[in-house]
């Protein structure tokens, strides 16, 4: 990860990236600093970045020229993604340090002063971003704590145990209360439970602190600590039909927009703010109706199994693209993998991915989900790979979050699969020559084994009416789910009503 902050005060970020991990990172070369003094991109001969405000007001305005000259010698051209530090930000969260933690380099842009010309903003910044609701005097301690929560997500930077940590189930609750020795301190012991052994015993006691010291010191967090188990205990009763919203929530990713499980209702509205994607799931349609209002305006996606929402979200200005069944494999216990030549794909690997998914095909793409190599369909364009979403900037994506897996023929790549955004296993598509010879069934077992590897219960979707690959999800030992479900996108504000 390289760090490109733009400010007055170069000097001041230097400090940041000396000590301790982030020191330690910067050494072995995870993360870097290029540290851009935009005085030093002035036209102005007396050195001055700074003018007074059109239409008055107090203070001084940073002008545009000066900033955007930086920002194109630290950019050198790349469409980097760049944040401006900001009260009038985001709010920054971990969510959003794990988002950008999977950009290879960040502009961070500190205001000084009473702010930044509006016109390079609309220019230069991607995200607006706030570390918080208090008032400091400049920018560059909002990127330094920026910095230092992106960079212990970068892997390597943290040792195995720590990274794995981040996405458990106490992520929700404040951390229990440890203790070392001496086992008497001042007169006081160490809980009694801690010395017992009994790893079980001590596992409830400390989800039990966690709770009270959340329900007493963060009362925001308790509630949504509730309503994320309530909902779990919720989905449970239907596992099937469930899954991706009990995953996504496990996982960490599904924040609970709206429920009425609070009230002896059973509709639930989860949205992955990443993704786009809004989960809903709902008890019956007066209730729905209601419900598709609260699908946030950013949600690009929604995914439902109760059928009459899609007349409402229809209305709401979403369009049906994949009617599907949900498939889901519980068993713990990986898959024979009989396909020997099969890794994870990186960004490098992007040229072939295209290459692959055109082989046979019409056009750049002719890719087609979820066949299992096992039909003949030659697709048209990389959204047969999963939905009108998936473009070449969705496979970047994934290829960069290291989601995407090839197997390998003769030294060329044969065939893909991987994990969507939101969480379901798709994305598959063998090329055109190397179908017939169960590519897709080991690239399918092989990803499923990752998924497993982290803990995570695989699911994915299959395009109703596919029966080759319904056969090969029977194959591969998943269940099929009873309810349809329905794949919604949102409808561009110009496009005409169908
Ligand atoms: C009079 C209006 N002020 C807004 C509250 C102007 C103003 C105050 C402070 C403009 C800039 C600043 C400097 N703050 C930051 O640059 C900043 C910041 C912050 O003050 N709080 C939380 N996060 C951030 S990120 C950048």
């Amino acid at each position: 990860m390289k760090f490109h902050v733009l400010t007055l005060f170069p000097e001041m970020m230097r400090c940041c990236l000396s000590y301790g991990i982030m020191g330690r990172a910067a050494e072995k070369g995870l993360i870097s600093l290029h540290a851009v003094d935009i005085r030093d991109y002035t036209q102005d001969r007396h050195g001055k970045v700074d003018d007074y405000p059109y239409g008055g007001g107090a203070g001084m305005l940073m002008q545009a020229q000066p900033v955007y000259d930086a920002y194109l010698a630290a950019s050198g051209g790349r469409a980097v993604r760049t944040v401006y530090l900001t009260p009038q930000g985001e709010r920054f969260t971990q969510q959003k340090a794990r988002e950008l933690s999977g950009e290879e380099e960040l502009v961070l842009l500190c205001g000084h002063y009473e702010g930044i010309d509006e016109r390079v903003l609309e220019d230069i910044v991607t995200d607006y971003i706030s570390i918080g609701d208090y008032v400091l005097t400049g920018g560059e301690l909002g990127a330094a704590v920026m910095m230092d929560a992106i960079a212990r997500l970068v892997p390597g930077v943290l040792g195995n145990e720590n990274s794995a940590q981040e996405e458990s189930f106490f992520n929700d609750l404040l951390e229990y209360p440890q203790y070392s020795r001496p086992e008497v301190w001042r007169g006081k012991a160490v809980p009694e439970v801690l010395l017992s052994g009994d790893h079980n015993r001590i596992a409830a006691w400390r989800l039990e602190q966690a709770r009270e010291r959340t329900a007493l010191r963060r009362p925001d967090l308790y509630g949504v600590y509730q309503a994320k188990q309530l909902a779990i205990k919720q989905l449970s009763a239907d596992k099937r039909n469930s899954i991706h919203m009990m995953e996504s929530l496990k996982r960490g990713r599904g924040e609970i927009i709206y429920t009425s499980l609070w009230s002896g209702g059973e509709d639930i509205v989860l949205y992955d703010r990443e993704a786009g994607v809004c989960m809903l799931a709902a008890e019956n349609p007066e209730k729905g109706k209601n419900m598709a209002g609260i699908v946030p305006e950013a949600a690009r996606l929604v995914l439902t199994a109760q059928p009459f929402l899609e007349d409402i979200l229809t209305e709401r200005g979403y369009r049906l693209f994949l009617r599907c069944r949900q498939v889901l494999y519980t068993q713990k216990s990986p898959l024979p993998v009989r396909h020997r030549e099969i890794r994870r794909l990186s960004l490098e690997d992007f040229e072939e991915v295209r290459l692959c998914c055109a082989a046979g095909g019409e056009g750049p793409g002719g890719a087609h989900d979820g066949c299992g190599g096992q039909c003949e369909e030659p697709g048209g364009t990389f959204d047969r790979l999963g939905g009108p979403g998936v473009d070449e900037a969705y496979l970047r994506k994934r290829l960069q979050a290291g989601a995407l897996y090839g197997a390998f023929f003769q030294g060329r790549l044969a065939g893909i699969a991987g994990i969507h955004e939101e969480g379901a296993l798709g994305l598959l598509h063998v090329a055109q020559e190397c179908r017939r010879c169960g590519i897709g069934a080991s690239l399918e077992a092989y990803v499923i084994n990752r998924m497993l590897e982290k803990g995570w219960t695989p699911y994915g979707h299959v395009e109703e009416g596919n029966e080759a690959s319904m056969k090969l999800q029977e194959k591969l030992g998943l269940y099929v789910a009873s309810k349809t479900f329905l794949w919604m996108e949102k409808k561009l504000a110009n496009e005409a009503d169908v």
